[in-house]
């Protein structure tokens, strides 16, 4: 039973019950349909609803997205709750969330406990609210704030919800609250879609859809959810509702909910594999090397999940640098209201730096996270490996580096395993957990466990030059160069890329990074690049110039002042001498053009990767490319993007453009198999 029903006095208690989150599915819809009917056989005073486990309801249940809809329909379920002559009460504890929150407003009353949350995620998911969440909340909140929530898919707090008008009632256990609530009153609160629609405000709208145009560029469904708002301003509630329905139904089925909808289970399902049953061995005390800004990044995220952090580092200057970095990170946290004054004064408690290893000594982990160098890390390992217990873990937060060749100055390769964490470390989700060849079970199990503890999403990779993220990025980068060589500018690139989705393009996202990275990294590579590939040499000549990206003034844009971008004609001049010293007659690239070139590159490099077996499936793809590399996250990831191209395609226009540089334009052999055989790359 996915709703229980349970009468005391003339009080009817109607309980969701579907773990673990009570998503809003078939069997829910039809029990609280049921109750609708009970509670009014049984001439009840009220009924109570609640959600079992201390969780109201996530939403509607996004699995059954997939298919056709199935009666009894959401809204049709909530019109009998808003109008039945027994009055609901809506218990809330946890999350009210979706059409949970939408189970709310069509009760007379919303009681929420002081820690619960309610929200409309609906556009996260590709969607608008399509249970009245349009219609409803508006009358309870203004026409401000219910464009903000449902178009921003941000929850909030019971007391922000109580200052908004959304609920009455704060209490610790809104089950006794709702219990309380006098038999006289609850009879006079007013159904409500039978409370007045605020105005039609056009400035509020246009600023809404501008806010949205600049926040969720590309995105159909928060701008829909505005359209749908407006209309039902000038509409009985049963038209609106109506209006509502239509959008809603037609999003579930477009390619952006379609996308939206597999990065959501697939960040749920990124889990240690089933192949691995050694259980994680306990972490209690974590030591990271290196105190700069991804070391410290690092420890703050595990301070973050109730690690005791140790920072090891050189000299009393590193140690000086680790301790404000980290103190930085809380106070930053604080402020933002992100963290209490308890909570950050609990996590300066168990951080501390040090050049003293022995303060290590029982550390069962230790992330080294210092200069990208194989021999300091070498050095590091070894000093790691006298100081630290014999079945300590020793992680190095490499990202490019070979972790089979560090793992083998240790007595034991088995206890070494790569996390590449993704600066700032505690705010980016991804975590690269890199498998060597020796690496036990065990170590890969805490891996997982402590990406978990985390928060962070897990995706297993294999050893090779920058692993699943950074090889792509380094073909991308390549192919965007090769293209503003050839005629195009880094600005048109850049242009090209966001108007694709990303916040920002791929020089834009250098100048942050800085170029003298991509820059030692090209060095380290000299050796053993093929020389038949063609080296396209701007970036270099850019790092002989000084221009190293914002944290020098100049990089690819120039930021006069620190502040603002402006073009720089002296960059795509370099673009033109080396196309001029090269005897490359430049072409005008159209923006299509420009994105056709840097998204195949990327597909195939990352068919490469699947093929090779460093990434085990697209779908980690798909979560590297859009929770690290900023890939929007409406398209699903590369690899999902890619099957809506289609393999044959992909291989037709790759064909092309092999014509122009073979080389470069080498055919993956899975996309070439994927093609050949009519199949997905997504399987
Ligand atoms: C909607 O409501 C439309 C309506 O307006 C109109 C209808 C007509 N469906 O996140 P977790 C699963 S649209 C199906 O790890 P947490 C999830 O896959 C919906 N399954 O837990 C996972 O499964 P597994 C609007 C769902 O504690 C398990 O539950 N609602 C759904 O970190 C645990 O999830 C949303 O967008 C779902 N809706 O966080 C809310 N939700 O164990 C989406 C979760 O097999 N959900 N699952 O891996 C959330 O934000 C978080 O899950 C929540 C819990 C905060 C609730």
């Amino acid at each position: 039973m996915s709703v229980t029903t349970r009468r005391e006095d003339n009080v009817g208690y109607v309980e969701i019950d579907n773990a673990p989150v009570n998503a809003i599915g078939l069997s829910v819809r039809q029990g609280l349909l049921d109750a609708v009917r009970w509670a009014e056989r049984e001439a009840l005073d009220r009924v109570i609803v609640s959600g079992k486990g201390g969780m109201f309801a996530a939403g509607a249940d996004a699995k059954e997205f997939d298919s056709a809809p199935v009666e009894p329909h959401l809204p049709d379920v909530l019109n009998q709750i808003e109008n039945s002559f027994v009055p609901w009460i809506a218990a809330i504890e946890g999350v009210a969330l979706g059409g949970g929150a939408e189970i709310a407003l069509a009760c007379r009353l919303r009681i929420m406990a002081p820690n619960a949350r309610i929200g409309f995620p609906e556009v996260t998911l590709g969607v608008i609210p399509g249970a009245g969440g349009t219609q409803r909340l508006p009358h309870l909140v203004g026409l401000t704030d219910a464009l903000n929530m449902i178009t921003s898919g941000k929850p909030m707090s019971a007391k922000a919800a109580l200052e908004k008008g959304l609920i009455q009632t704060i209490h610790d256990e809104p089950n006794y609250a709702a219990f309380m609530v006098n038999t006289e009153e609850l009879g006079c609160i007013v159904p409500t879609s039978d409370l007045p629609s605020p105005p039609v405000d056009q400035d509020v709208l246009n600023t809404a859809r501008h806010h949205v145009n600049a926040k969720s560029a590309g995105q159909i469904a928060p701008l829909r959810a505005i359209d749908v708002i407006e209309a039902g301003l000038n509409l009985p509630i049963q038209e609106g509702l109506a209006v509502e329905r239509k959008a809603f139904l037609e999003l579930r089925s477009s390619d952006q909910a379609k996308a939206l909808r597999h990065i959501f289970f697939a960040e749920r399902a990124a889990k240690l594999p089933n192949d691995i049953t050694a259980p994680p061995i306990t972490l209690e005390h974590v030591a990271i090397v290196g105190g700069g800004t991804m070391g410290s990044g690092i420890a703050y995220a595990l301070l973050n999940a109730g690690f005791r952090v140790t920072i090891l580092e050189n000299d009393a200057e590193g140690v000086e640098r680790a301790k404000e970095n980290v103190e930085t990170i809380v106070s930053a946290s604080l402020k933002r209201g992100l963290i209490s004054e308890q909570e950050a004064s609990d996590r300066k408690d168990r951080f501390s730096a040090t050049t003293d290893y022995d303060q290590a000594s029982d550390a069962t982990l230790a992330i080294e996270a210092a200069f990208e160098s194989m021999d300091v890390k070498r050095k590091i390992f070894l000093t790691l490996e006298k100081h630290l217990p014999a079945d300590a873990i020793i992680a190095s937060n490499t990202s490019y580096l070979d972790i089979n060749e560090l793992a083998s100055v240790l007595q034991e390769p088995l206890r070494v395993i790569g996390l590449h964490f993704f600066a700032p470390a505690h705010i980016m989700k991804l975590l690269e957990i890199v498998r060597g060849d020796k690496t036990s079970d065990t170590v890969i199990a805490t891996a997982f466990a402590l990406a978990k503890r985390c928060r962070k999403i897990p995706v297993m990779v294999g050893v090779c030059d920058g692993f699943v993220g950074n090889r792509i990025l380094a073909r991308y980068r390549e192919a965007a160069d090769t293209v503003f060589m050839d005629g195009s500018t880094p600005w048109e690139i850049d242009e090209a890329m966001v108007e694709f989705g990303y916040a920002m393009g791929p020089y834009a996202v250098q100048d942050l990074s800085g170029l003298d990275i991509a820059h030692a990294n090209r060095r380290r590579q000299d050796a053993t690049r093929d020389p038949a590939r063609r080296y396209i040499p701007i970036a270099d000549r850019m790092v002989e110039l000084g221009k190293l990206g914002r944290k020098t003034g100049a990089g690819w844009y120039r930021y006069p002042g620190g502040e603002g971008r402006v073009d720089d004609p002296i960059v795509a001049d370099l673009g033109i001498e080396e196309a001029h010293f090269a005897g490359i007659e430049r072409v005008e690239y159209s923006a299509d053009e420009i994105r056709q070139r840097l998204l195949l590159a990327m597909i195939n490099e990352a068919a490469d990767l699947l093929h090779e077996g460093i990434a085990q499936s697209a779908t980690d793809i798909d979560l590297v490319t859009v929770f690290g590399y900023g890939f929007p996250r409406w398209r699903g990831g590369l690899m999902h993007y890619a099957d809506t191209l289609g393999a044959a395609e992909i291989v037709k226009q790759i064909q092309q453009l092999a014509k122009e540089d073979p080389v470069a334009w080498k055919i993956s052999p899975l996309l070439k198999q994927c093609a050949d055989n009519g199949t997905r790359i997504g399987r």
